[in-house]
């Protein structure tokens, strides 16, 4: 009884028995692994079986770092920066959120946004998130306080 790989990226796999076994590889699309056995019995005759098992990909989450300056005066022009990058895919949205902070009138590109810092009383932080979202539909946020 012998079992040959008959489709799809060679992947290592032990046979014992008749039994095949192998460790789902990575995978950065569903892939359709094909197995076929060969059995010959005594007087030489053999037959043969195939069966594909499914591997299904398994999206990596995308991520991304904010950057911008820690602090600034009234009226400075601040410009925050989000870069976003999916190690297996790309980058379908970028969308920012203020969480604290007097609100500000937000001027917003694909990847930045521009804010004029508000006059206020006293030091305070202005706190945005960024969430970015690749073409598997994960998620990931940054927090960056200015
Ligand atoms: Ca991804």
């Amino acid at each position: 009884m012998n079992w040959i790989q008959s489709a799809g990226d060679n992947v290592e796999f032990s046979q014992t028995d008749g039994v095949l076994s192998f460790t789902a590889p990575n995978v950065s699309e569903n892939t359709t692994l094909g197995f076929s056995v060969t059995v010959t019995d005594n007087a030489g005759k053999s037959a043969q079986a195939s069966k594909t098992v499914l591997i299904n990909q398994v999206n990596s989450a995308p991520t991304v770092i904010v950057t911008g300056p820690e602090e600034a005066e009234k009226g400075d022009s601040v410009t925050l920066v989000a870069d976003a990058q999916d190690s297996d895919g790309s980058i379908n949205s970028i969308t920012w959120q203020q969480i604290s902070g007097p609100v500000v009138e937000l001027t917003q590109t694909q990847t930045s946004i521009s804010f004029n810092a508000p006059t206020v009383a006293q030091n305070t932080n202005v706190t945005f998130v960024v969430t970015v979202t690749d073409d598997d539909n994960a998620t990931n946020s940054a927090q960056k306080t200015a």
